[in-house]
């Protein structure tokens, strides 16, 4: 397939409430979404990257210099033949792997559309509706925490994961607990430990949580072993795990127990795939995380979870959870059973809303293929 063109929009959304983590605050959400055309279809694509270097180092800025000066050119023009084919394309660019999914989502999109085919099906999943979990910020005090995860119970969801932060920890997963002995409850760090605090987790061993997601430095995977073997809760990566690589090696050295597969953090969805079939051979639980996207990596991440190793709840909350007005239609309501369905139309399955487009976009370019 000929890509003959792409356009690139840098977004800001407001987010319906702060989404607090132990690296930061976030009122709006920022992101890229990239269109590619080819024989007259349109894929589109999301490039998660925040406007700051909090969870990784990419971020909207970058994500544009990478994708407008080296990728989207080797892409354009070229004979791009499968999703699958990108990394040769991109053979000589080194790591940004939020930009690169970006692109590769696009692809997918596109091969999607033209075999009229929803990409659920490509990835080879099934249709119909995946498990799903929040996500809760850290909030101001433990009444406000209580109150956030009631009124999200009250919406129907059955999996909860609150955000921690040193001193910020024991006393706030205790007091869900408490409150709420029959949730399915997990905690996320975002590497803001290290192996001397591992006291706090040995504590929080007794809350029968799912899973403590990544409590230690993203490239610390022998301390997390270390710290793996004092506990009976899983330990499971997130930003430790960029590839498939990674994947076998800290499940080699017994570093986690679980994996959080964030197809954009491992360069897109073929990587995705590739650890969810690994994990399956052994026997290994994986759940599908989120980067509060939007409507477009929103569709994606759900035909992924819809594979079969995707066994625990994923951070695919429904649209409301994140945004009052999205970019893509339909919306993704949560269904009574804490469940989201697959969409199951060509491709994403979802179509852009161009005027929402319009209302967010920040700046945009267009990049055309070289004559041929
Ligand atoms: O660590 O899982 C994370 C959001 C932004 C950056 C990192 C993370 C998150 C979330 C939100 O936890 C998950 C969601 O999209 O609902
Ligand atoms: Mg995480």
């Amino acid at each position: 397939m000929r890509i003959q063109s792409a356009e690139l929009r840098h977004l800001r959304m407001r987010l319906k409430s702060p989404f607090e983590t132990s690296f930061g605050v976030e009122l709006d959400r920022e992101c890229l979404i990239l269109c590619l055309e080819a024989q007259g279809l349109r894929g589109w694509g999301e490039c998660v990257a925040d406007r700051n270097p909090g969870y990784c180092y990419e971020t909207t800025g970058t994500a544009w210099h990478i994708l407008s000066d080296f990728m989207l050119p080797a892409v354009l023009g070229g004979e791009t033949e499968s999703p699958r084919g990108l990394r040769d394309a991109l053979r000589g660019i080194r790591g940004h792997p939020l930009a690169r999914a970006a692109i590769e989502m696009a692809l997918w999109d596109l091969q999607g559309r033209a075999q009229g085919v929803p990409l659920s099906r490509l990835f080879g999943g099934r249709p119909g509706r995946v498990d799903v979990g929040v996500s809760v910020g850290i909030q101001k005090d433990v009444p406000t925490l209580i109150r956030a995860v009631k009124d999200y119970w009250a919406d129907g969801y059955r999996r909860v994961k609150l955000k921690i932060k040193p001193g910020r920890d024991v006393a706030e997963v205790g007091a869900v607990r408490e409150a709420f002995p029959d949730l399915r409850l997990q905690v996320d760090a975002n590497s803001a430990y290290t192996l001397e605090q591992a006291h706090v987790f040995r504590e929080m061993d007794l809350f029968g949580l799912l899973l403590i997601e990544q409590p230690l430095a993203e490239d610390d995977l022998i301390d997390h072993a270390r710290l793996q073997a004092q506990l009976q809760t899983p330990l499971c990566l997130d930003e430790s795990i960029l590839s498939a690589r990674h994947a076998r090696q800290a499940l080699e050295i017994d570093a986690c127990r679980v994996i959080n597969i964030k197809p954009a953090r491992v360069g897109g969805y073929a990587e995705a795939i590739a650890i969810h079939d690994l994990c399956r051979e052994r026997g290994v639980a994986v759940w599908c995380g989120g980067m509060l996207e939007t409507g477009v990596g929103r569709a994606a991440n759900l035909a992924l979870a819809s594979l079969p190793g995707f066994t625990l709840p994923g951070d695919i909350s429904a649209s409301d959870r994140y945004y009052a007005t999205d970019i893509a239609r339909p919306r993704f309501i949560l269904n009574a059973d804490s469940t989201i369905t697959v969409p199951d139309g060509p491709g994403l399955g979802v179509e852009i809303d161009r005027e929402a487009l319009d209302q967010f976009t920040l700046r945009q370019t267009r990049l055309a293929a070289p004559l041929a």
